[in-house]
């Protein structure tokens, strides 16, 4: 196992990353900005070294500090953690060519799910399920043209390199079509530096759900079940759920057996999530994601596993040592992502935290690098606490966190904690029925409701 390692990142994921370490007897050593120096993944940390100014790119996105950092501390490994430099194929290159682990996937898988039209390309191949549309790029207006009269309008232009929202129009029918292809590909070369683009028939009420998995490097691949993260707002995830209220488990597994026998063909390691709209019982795959996500512990509740561990264990060469019919899952998990932020408005309320209080009890894991007295930065992303409950149904799961969400105290800034309270008492969330477009929606009813 690793002597020491690297945490590549701020905030309550360094903490997360730290507590496994921890446990597992390896050391630490966190990097952190100007703006982070009280902050307390570095407080926890067994070392720690500053790597440069407030602006992310000067600091948690400075891979010639970050690689610094490593030598002069002796680090071995490097978790980079989600955000900054976690689906950088280059950086976990030169990780690996500084002679440390890379505590992920490797570069050239990176580097192919980060190209959408490469990541559908393989699992189609594979035998996973996709949205109808192109295959690979688009060359031309009239191949686009040609391929959406097939699947049928409406349809989506994607950009190749986009993914969690970005570089996407839709044409609702032929007169929109080359509107959307021109915008998009300008967007997509202003964005990302490549105009490669390509078409879906664009679904209109889907669910998204993704698939948990874990590959060692002696071929092992698992799954560790589902989790509906259709309660967004811009492309920002607030509320995750394991498993989702759709799905029984001969659907669980039936998807599981798909995706771990595709992964296992592809060689993939470390962890990993697929994702995947849902729409009258039919799953379709759009990306893969290759890091840890933020909404990880609500697997790690409904299965009893440390996704950390794990993924720290495989990375330094041990194989999994379990099977899939090890792995079950108990009851149901949820995720409040509580954010810095006006519950209206989502204006960034950034600023000193007089108290913090965080719930307890039976099934509450709050995820947090808040203290009382920090001052959340202006300068990074407005996430400060995730508040996961466990239950043994899911009315129990949203009881629990009603109560917990009532108990928690975050005073001087204001936070979405009301919002929160409000989407756990609605109707139509306690019965499960939502798609990715309910949060908006109920958002805007709340406004006018005053
Ligand atoms: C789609 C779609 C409908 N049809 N693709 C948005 C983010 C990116 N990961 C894919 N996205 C979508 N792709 C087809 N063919 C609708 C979305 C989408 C969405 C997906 C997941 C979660 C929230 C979303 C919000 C708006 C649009």
């Amino acid at each position: 196992m690793f002597g020491k390692v690297l945490i590549a990142n701020r905030g309550e994921i360094a903490l997360r990353v730290h507590r496994a370490c921890q446990e597992m007897g390896i050391r630490t050593v966190a990097v952190h900005s100007t703006a982070d120096a009280a902050a307390m993944h570095v407080r926890l940390a067994d070392e720690s070294v500053c790597i440069g100014p407030p602006p992310a790119r000067d600091s948690y996105l400075n891979v010639p500090a970050i690689l610094s950092a490593a030598a002069i501390t002796g680090a071995d490994a490097v978790h980079p953690g989600y955000g900054f430099l976690s689906e950088n194929a280059s950086f976990a290159e030169m990780v690996e060519a500084h002679g440390l682990a890379f505590i992920g996937p490797t570069p050239a898988h990176i580097r192919m799910m980060g190209d959408k039209i490469a990541a559908k390309d393989a699992m189609r191949r594979l035998g996973v399920p996709l949205v109808p549309g192109s295959l690979g790029a688009l060359s031309s207006i009239e191949e686009a043209r040609q391929v959406a009269a097939e699947v049928k309008y409406p349809v989506l232009i994607k950009a190749a390199a986009g993914g969690g929202g970005r570089g996407m129009k839709v044409a609702r029918s032929e007169d929109e079509l080359e509107e959307a292809w021109r915008v998009a590909r300008t967007e997509a070369k202003a964005a990302f530096g490549n105009d490669e683009v390509y078409l879906e028939k664009y679904l209109d009420r889907p669910r998204h759900i993704e698939l948990q998995v874990l590959a060692d490097t002696h071929g092992n691949v698992v799954h560790f079940g589902e989790r509906d993260c259709s309660l967004q707002r811009r492309h920002q995830k607030l509320v995750e759920e394991a498993g989702s209220p759709v799905l029984n488990a001969a659907e669980r597994d039936a998807l599981g057996a798909q995706v771990t026998r595709a992964l296992r063909e592809l060689g993939y390691r470390n962890a990993g999530t697929l994702e995947f709209l849902w729409q009258d019982g039919q799953f379709a795959f759009i990306e893969m994601n290759t890091r840890l996500q933020v909404e990880h512990p609500v697997t790690e509740m409904v299965c009893g596993i440390d996704l950390v561990k794990e993924q720290l264990r495989v990375a330094a060469g041990e194989a999994l040592g379990y099977g899939q019919s090890e792995i079950r899952f108990h009851g149901h998990a949820i995720e409040c992502r509580i954010t810095a932020e006006d519950p209206d408005t989502f204006a960034p309320s950034p600023g000193r935290v007089h108290t913090y209080h965080a719930p307890g009890g039976l099934g509450v894991r709050v995820d947090s690098a808040l203290y009382s007295g920090y001052a959340v930065p202006p300068h990074y992303d407005s996430l400060i606490a995730k508040l996961v409950v466990h239950g043994a149904t899911r009315a129990e799961a949203i009881a629990r966190l009603r109560r917990s969400l009532a108990e928690m105290v975050v005073d001087g800034i204001s936070t979405t904690l009301p919002l929160h309270l409000a989407i756990m008492e609605d109707p139509e969330f306690q019965a499960g029925n939502y798609t990715i477009h309910w949060l908006e929606r109920f958002v805007a009813r709340r406004l006018e409701g005053g």
